[in-house]
């Protein structure tokens, strides 16, 4: 039987526990889109997770979608990152980066040029983001052409080799929560013809053909991929099928080898199973992938023990209990309590709520 705090490797990554700090959003990126001082302090703080993975950064100026969050294209950004992994790993952790592309939920303010966003589909959802000037309902996309992919997957196989080149002991490609990957995924969003659009093999073909090229670039063995069959994060309707759309899609992706596989159960940030929504078998996903099983959304400590120990998954993800408790591995282990969140130091600002959570020793 394994425990939550037991080593575990997975694909070419060892870990010395199964707590893994959850990708979180939260727009502290200095001048450049890059990760600054205060960031290398957060992430060395946390750095006894049995993972980090290092919050959404955008693959391409195009990819981003809110203010102040980083990014992975410049050598600049490569080199704010390279302080964060340095530190990381002197601390003994491991960290891997969650790469991004938000497609249609943008602002034109925050593209080159005032461009359009890109997405699937030319349909713009009822979404709000966070620009220079607050909140703003997002902009109307563009769809891209289809001969705009081959190099949309040269922008993804760059950023992971970035992300190497920055130390990161590899790269989750981040396909959940509504973002360019989901818009392709769902035929909710996508209403295209053609090669990537229609079957789910179709709709499927975008991240497939990413997760093949970053396996490629850099190894399977240090490439996960992060997934959320049933949310409705921004105005984003579920699949007309989503147990045969991410059936599919884990079956296609089992033969590649890669690391892990991440899931958020239920709705992002919400309920894990909420209230009278439609049942999804995550197990069955789970018994279809050879590699690490990694869950997320609102695990308690109870909770993620026992998924722990009844072999339901082999990791698990905590969010926003890592936020405010830098030392959740020990607290865990020793069943201590944990800090509030104060959620309105969430997005944006300075140290405060961000690195100056007490730990147990404090
Ligand atoms: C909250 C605010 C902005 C972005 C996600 C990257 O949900 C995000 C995100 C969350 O995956």
């Amino acid at each position: 039987m394994s425990s939550l705090f037991d080593p575990i490797k997975i694909g070419d990554i060892a870990l010395a526990n199964r707590i893994v700090m959850a990708p979180l959003t939260r727009n502290r990126a200095i001048e450049g889109n890059r990760p600054g001082p205060m960031t290398v302090e957060y992430y060395r703080q946390r750095a006894s997770a049995g993972l980090i993975i290092a919050e959404a950064s955008q693959i391409s100026p195009m990819a981003q979608g809110y203010l102040d969050t980083p990014g992975i294209y410049s050598p600049e950004q490569v080199a704010g990152w390279r302080q964060v992994t340095d530190a990381v790993h002197a601390a003994g952790g491991k960290i891997v980066l969650q790469l991004w592309h938000v497609g249609r939920i943008s602002h034109s303010s925050l593209l080159p040029d005032g461009a359009a966003p890109v997405s699937s589909t030319s349909k713009r959802p009822e979404a709000m983001t966070f620009t220079r000037e607050g909140f703003s309902p997002v902009s109307t996309p563009r769809a891209l052409r289809d001969d705009e992919i081959p190099s949309l997957i040269d922008d993804y196989r760059r950023a992971a080799r970035n992300a190497i080149a920055a130390g990161f002991d590899g790269v989750e490609v981040h396909s959940a929560n509504s973002y360019l990957l989901d818009q392709f995924l769902r035929d909710s969003v996508n209403d295209r013809n053609g090669p990537y659009g229609g079957s789910i093999a179709n709709r499927a073909r975008l991240l497939l053909e990413v997760m093949q090229a970053i396996a490629d670039e850099i190894g399977a063995g240090r490439t996960g991929v992060r997934l959320s069959p049933m949310t409705t994060f921004s105005d984003t309707p579920l699949d007309s099928d989503p147990q045969a759309l991410f059936s599919y899609v884990v079956d296609q992706l089992a033969p590649l080898g890669l690391a892990y596989l991440h899931v958020i159960e239920g709705e992002t940030g919400g309920a894990r199973i909420p209230p009278n929504a439609k049942p999804f078998d995550y197990e069955a996903l789970h018994q279809h992938f050879p590699g690490a099983w990694m869950v997320n959304n609102g695990f308690s400590r109870g909770e993620a023990l026992e998924t722990v120990a009844a072999g339901k998954a082999d990791l698990i993800a905590f969010g926003r209990p890592f936020i405010s408790n830098p030392d959740l591995v020990r607290r865990l282990r020793d069943d201590a309590p944990l800090n509030e969140m104060q959620a309105d130091k969430l997005y944006g600002g300075g140290a405060e709520g961000y690195i100056d959570y007490p730990t147990l020793a404090d």
